[in-house]
């Protein structure tokens, strides 16, 4: 399929799919009462915001991110038990979300529910805060994404597939959201919480890693067998084994100027660059693709944070030099990884892409 018929089936589906608005939850799943951690923390999807406390054997209403009554719930009925242990390695928020958990003895599924349809990345926490050698399977139906084995050494820093699972799923009909959790070795396994990130509807994501990017002469690999799954939706493999992801935060209104781009999943504290171009192109290029053609711009420099995020905080109509209203631009995010670990050799890799019109 071009990338014309993709923009294409975009706008049928957004329009479509007006009315309810998708929603955003952080959880911190723990005995009653115990705190949650500052709306200054992002976890490990980089959503700062208001954390609900919810607890193991009721189901519990949940605020948004703003702090107002979202719709959403979360339903622990089948969870009969909680604990809490000091972890030596958590400190802070980290600790406030993983040192009090859900004690999980045997197969069992929670629902989130009250979803508005749309497209959806659930995190599920299930790290045992008391045994490195556990190991909790996560897994949600109907998701492009496998079950997960979440489980070790606290690694300083929330960390996909160690402290959390990451699973897109599409909300069709007001269906609820349910996570299996099962044993993924000897012991118990844990649920620490869970954060719930609506994809925007802001902008067109295009050009991921996985071999499906086609701007007109075919479809493009990236360079060095570094594709990511498709439906993992990310750029071409980094040194971390998996894809980094540009997400568009705020409005396109040339106007408000309120316009921000974060980078995720990409390298811990490294420079990043985000390009901004004027046609779509498809070209092998580092370590990842070039979706974007000229004339280009460089935007703004960022740099990622011990989680390999980062979100830009100046001017993207300025720094972009956006003339007005109804134009549209590609972004990408180019980001260092460092050369000789990098999958090509190349010492750095790029996210997938994102078309935004400004109103
Ligand atoms: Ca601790
Ligand atoms: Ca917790």
């Amino acid at each position: 399929m071009s990338i014309k018929h993709l923009f294409s089936l975009a706008s049928i589906l957004t329009i479509g799919a007006s009315g309810a608005h998708a929603q955003s939850v952080n959880i911190d799943v723990s005995a009653a009462g115990l705190p949650v951690p500052a709306s200054t923390y992002g976890g490990g999807a980089a959503q700062p915001g208001v954390w609900n406390q919810a607890s193991v054997g009721v189901s519990t209403p949940c605020l948004d991110l703003a702090g107002a009554a979202s719709g959403v719930s979360i339903d622990l009925s089948l969870v009969p038990f909680s604990f809490s242990f000091n972890n030596a390695g958590t400190t802070g928020d980290d600790e406030l979300l993983m040192d009090d958990c859900a004690d999980v003895q045997v197969p069992t599924s929670f629902a989130i529910t009250g979803l508005a349809d749309g497209k959806y990345t659930v995190i599920t926490y299930a790290w045992a805060p008391d045994n490195a050698t556990y190991l909790t399977n996560v897994g949600i139906a109907g998701s492009v994404d496998p079950v997960q084995s979440v489980g070790g050494a606290w690694p300083g820093a929330q960390t996909l597939g160690v402290t959390y699972a990451s699973h897109h799923v599409d909300v069709v009909g007001g269906s609820p959201v349910v996570v299996d959790l099962t044993s993924g070795g000897p012991g118990f396994y844990t649920l620490n919480g869970v954060q719930v990130v609506a994809e925007s509807g802001l902008g067109t994501p295009f050009c991921y890693g996985d071999g499906t990017m086609d701007a007109g002469a075919g479809p493009v690999d990236c360079p060095c067998s570094n594709n990511t799954p498709v439906g993992d939706n990310q750029g071409c493999k980094h040194s971390l084994g998996w894809g980094a992801t540009l997400t568009p935060g705020g409005s396109a209104s040339f106007v408000a100027d309120d316009l921000t781009f974060t980078i995720g999943l990409a390298i811990p504290n490294q420079t990043a660059l985000l390009v901004q171009g004027s046609t779509i192109i498809a070209t092998p290029f580092k370590d990842g693709i070039l979706c974007m053609g000229n004339p280009t711009e460089r935007v703004e420099v960022i740099t990622l944070d011990a989680q390999g995020n980062a979100t830009t905080t100046g001017s993207i109509v300025n720094n972009g030099n956006v003339p007005g209203p109804g134009t549209t631009f590609y972004y990408q995010g180019w980001f260092r990884n460092p050369g000789g670990v990098s999958p090509c050799g190349t010492g750095s890799n790029f996210t997938h892409g994102v078309e935004i019109t400004f109103i």
